[in-house]
């Protein structure tokens, strides 16, 4: 076998496919003028409390809807996860879910609950906080079903939930990814609770489904906190200088890792899958891993939030907190 027949046979292993064309470029919103799409609502980074009682219940729905990633891309197909009936219409996140170390977790799944949610196809959720058999806690079911099973959430982090129906790539970088947050039961309060998640976004067509090509590559168009490249750089989040804040951050991938990052201050504490971290200035998410970061911010100012990955952070994922009175005139 020659060199060139050893190369060919690896690249087409690895690709799973026979088509060597370069993959497209993100089309522009000028190339998507018939295209409806939802307008944009910017997600609420405010960590949502855990339900009421004394179990935790989540009704899960899918939607499958046509958004923007980008303001200056194409919309596209993105299918997400309704969490206690919050959608996300106008990015392409999930809701997070919510809960204290210890909790009873009931998780209800429909795939599509009405005409509203437009799925057309089989769905299903994984949550990696839940200790189940994934055979049967984790089934795929057909659009129109419901499916519910429990756990006890014993393991305090930021995990991943995903659905998990094959081809998995597919479905998770078509958007279905998300965040459950088991809070540990002696967490200290802070001023302020905020909830971040990075994910990776690859357009196809403008309005059509996610390119599948490009999720093989790994090569997304976007990468966004919430959903949305750079929105939190547009629409800056509100903080107090030197109030205690708490950001839970998940790298949702499906497939780049998170370098995530605030400029202008140091991380006090924080804690990734288990480990605690003191004076830390990045922390190292691989796909599917989360954690918490704790700071204040010590003068009044604009703190530029990132994926110090910068060929990544270029791509969207970047964000900035300010302060009640910034210097005026001190651009970002
Ligand atoms: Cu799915």
């Amino acid at each position: 076998m020659t060199i060139g027949a050893v190369n060919g046979a690896f690249s087409k292993e690895q690709s799973g496919d026979d088509d060597t064309t370069a993959l497209a470029k993100a089309p522009t919103i000028e190339e998507a003028k018939d295209v409806k799409f939802e307008p944009y609502e910017r997600p609420d980074p405010t960590l949502p409390d855990p339900p009421k009682g004394k179990v935790k219940r989540f009704k899960v729905d899918v939607y499958e809807h046509v958004t923007q990633v980008a303001s200056h891309l194409a919309p596209t197909e993105v299918w997400s996860f309704a969490v206690n009936g919050v959608e996300h219409r106008g990015t392409g996140v999930s809701q997070p879910m919510v809960v204290t170390e210890g909790d009873k977790v009931e998780i209800e799944l429909r795939n599509g609950g009405d005409e509203r949610m437009q799925v057309r196809m089989p769905h299903s959720i994984d949550l990696h906080a839940a200790e189940v058999n994934p055979g049967e806690a984790f089934a795929t079911i057909a659009p129109g079903e419901t499916h519910r099973f429990s756990f006890d959430a014993d393991h305090p982090g930021v995990f991943m939930y995903h659905c998990a129906t094959e081809p998995v790539l597919h479905h998770t970088g078509a958007g279905m990814v998300g965040a459950i947050i088991v809070k540990p039961k002696d967490l200290a309060p802070v001023d302020r609770e905020l909830w971040m998640v990075q994910q990776e976004y690859y357009i196809g067509k403008p309005g059509e489904p996610a390119d599948m090509r490009k999720m093989q590559a790994k090569q997304p168009d976007v990468i966004a906190f919430n959903g949305y490249a750079d929105q939190y750089a547009e629409h800056p989040i509100e903080v107090k200088r030197g109030e205690r804040i708490r950001m839970y951050v998940m790298n949702a991938g499906p497939s780049i890792w998170s370098a995530f990052h605030v400029i202008g201050t140091v991380f006090d504490r924080t804690v990734v899958e288990g480990t605690v971290g003191r004076h830390v200035q990045t922390i190292n998410l691989a796909p599917s891993q989360g954690g918490w970061v704790e700071f204040t911010l010590a003068e009044e100012g604009t703190y530029p939030f990132v994926t110090h990955a910068f060929g990544d952070m270029v791509k969207g994922a970047k964000g900035v907190l300010v302060t009640e009175h910034p210097p005026k005139g001190a651009a970002h």
